[in-house]
């Protein structure tokens, strides 16, 4: 028989509702009650944006001919003039490195416009580049879907170059450019609102400095609720969310504990409070789940000086441990240079960081190695649907549950022989809501002896955590603490990869 695409959603509805729905006979005949959800929970917009876990950015605008950071809103459309500018090179080395999205500046702080603005002449339409037929957001956003890879837009708040910064009308134009790309370039999976407002810039020809009240000025509301309106799916980004924060630093790393929870009446975009944002907030009524953001050079632009400090592959490890491993996404990245093209270094790296991914989880514990999996507690008995062995059936949906009176739980994978383990992949069924906070991970050795492989604190969509080498035959996982009862969707173990 073949199952069409109506036939599998259908199932994989009926999958979920018998997952999560109220109640359903258990087979030893028990009623069992899924478990509730916590306070805060992803909406399904920030569910699939969990999913994509690595993207990439791409700064690229006229400050990269100026070999500057922040362009101060001065410099001449024409100085924007790549010569061989090829996003299809760009999204086909994104893709080798296992990124699954691109965000594109398409108005960086010095206001120059990399689509063809209605709305102002500070674009690529008033550039000599491609006599003015130019439309770099167009481009990318064709060469990303032809890739595979989702694209989102980067629209700076803060615009250097505009007569209006400051004023009303300035936030009515923000709202029509972003009206323009969220409606000129197809499906659109985040908007990235940054925080920073610097002060001084071209405005107009009058260089000044213009401060804004950054809590009241934009309006964000308004704005978020025109960006729901016309692309539903799209994840807005900012210091304060709503669908994701900042982790608050650029260095690559998210706090532990990371918890996907916050207050989010306590945060503005740029009112940075770098802790709350970089570990959540364990009771925050609203998930807002961190993103890190870093370059993969020192600057978020292209500089010739530093070709020699492309971040390596071992640093680009760490990076990604200390993001997607502690539950965030990471969003990394790569600046084109003058020409319009990655780097030869950085796309060699990015290559080669792609590989050393797929390398590091290529190798799962087969099922087969598995004996047995049980728990101290297992909700509605052992032969419930959410038995602990849940953990190791390769499906994100089914998870193992302990009662709801239950807060502290050990969940224990016999392994068939001793095993050297490379990695762990622990992960909560997040529709549910973030509720482990602390455990640790123990291995039993030749010598009969529990060590411990590793503790930490919160878990949420995906924890890695790094292991020893000593050979183990049994994992023990415990939970000390958790919001509500303990629930686990995957305790996947990795072996170390096979060399060369
Ligand atoms: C910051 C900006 O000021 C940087 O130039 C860069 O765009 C970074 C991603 O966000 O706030
Ligand atoms: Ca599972």
């Amino acid at each position: 028989m073949k199952l069409s695409i109506r036939h599998l959603l259908l199932l994989s509805c009926l999958l979920a509702g018998w997952l999560y729905g109220p109640s359903v006979e258990a087979k030893s005949g028990k009623s069992v009650e899924a478990p509730k959800p916590c306070d805060a929970v992803p909406s399904a917009r920030q569910l699939a944006w969990h999913d994509l876990g690595f993207y990439a950015f791409i700064h690229f605008t006229t400050t990269t001919y100026r070999d500057l950071e922040w362009g101060y809103g001065d410099a001449s459309p024409d100085e924007f003039a790549p010569d061989r500018l090829d996003c299809r090179q760009w999204m086909n080395i994104l893709k080798a490195a296992g990124m699954k999205g691109v965000i594109f500046t398409a108005k960086h702080h010095d206001g120059f416009c990399l689509w063809p603005s209605r709305f102002t002449d500070y674009s690529v339409r008033s550039s000599s580049w491609m006599n003015g037929q130019g439309d770099v957001v167009g481009m990318a956003a064709r060469e990303a879907r032809k890739a595979g890879l989702k694209f989102g837009v980067y629209l700076s708040p803060w615009d250097r170059h505009d007569m209006r910064y400051g004023t009303p009308a300035y936030v009515a134009y923000y709202r029509d450019q972003l009206r323009e790309l969220l409606t000129q370039y197809g499906p659109i999976f985040e908007v990235w609102q940054d925080g920073a407002n610097g002060g001084d810039g071209y405005y107009g020809g009058l260089r000044e400095k213009r401060t804004i009240d950054s809590r009241t000025y934009y309006d964000w509301a308004t704005t978020d609720s025109m960006i729901r309106q016309l692309q539903p799916s799209a994840c807005i980004f900012s210091d304060a969310g709503p669908d994701a924060r900042w982790c608050g630093t650029e260095k690559g790393f998210v706090g532990e504990p990371n918890w996907a929870t916050l207050h989010r009446g306590n945060y503005a975009p740029g009112k940075a409070k770098t802790e709350g944002l970089q570990h959540g907030e364990k009771d925050g009524a609203y998930w807002v789940p961190a993103e890190v953001d870093v370059s993969i050079r020192p600057g978020w632009f292209y500089h010739q000086k530093e070709d020699t400090r492309v971040k390596t592959v071992d640093e680009l490890m760490t990076i990604y441990y200390n993001s997607v491993g502690r539950g965030a996404n990471l969003i990394l990245n790569v600046p084109p240079t003058r020409s319009g093209l990655i780097h030869p270094i950085d796309s060699q790296r990015l290559h080669d960081f792609g590989r050393a991914l797929r390398k590091e989880f290529s190798r799962p514990l087969p099922r087969s190695l598995v004996k047995e999996v049980f728990a101290s507690n297992e909700r509605g008995g052992r032969a419930s649907r959410f038995t602990a062995r849940n953990v190791v059936d390769g499906k994100k949906l089914t998870y193992w549950a302990t009662d709801d009176s239950v807060s502290q739980a050990t969940l224990t994978l016999i392994l068939r022989s001793p095993q050297q383990l490379h990695c762990l992949r622990l992960r909560e069924p997040i529709a549910l809501g973030q509720r482990i906070d602390t455990f640790t991970v123990e291995g039993l050795t030749s010598a009969g002896r529990w060590v411990l492989l590793d503790s930490g604190s919160t878990i949420g969509p995906q924890r890695l955590l790094r292991m020893a080498d000593e050979p183990v035959s049994q994992v023990r996982v415990t939970v000390g603490s958790s919001l509500a009862c303990p629930l686990l969707s995957e305790v996947a173990c990795f072996l170390p990869p096979k060399e060369g």
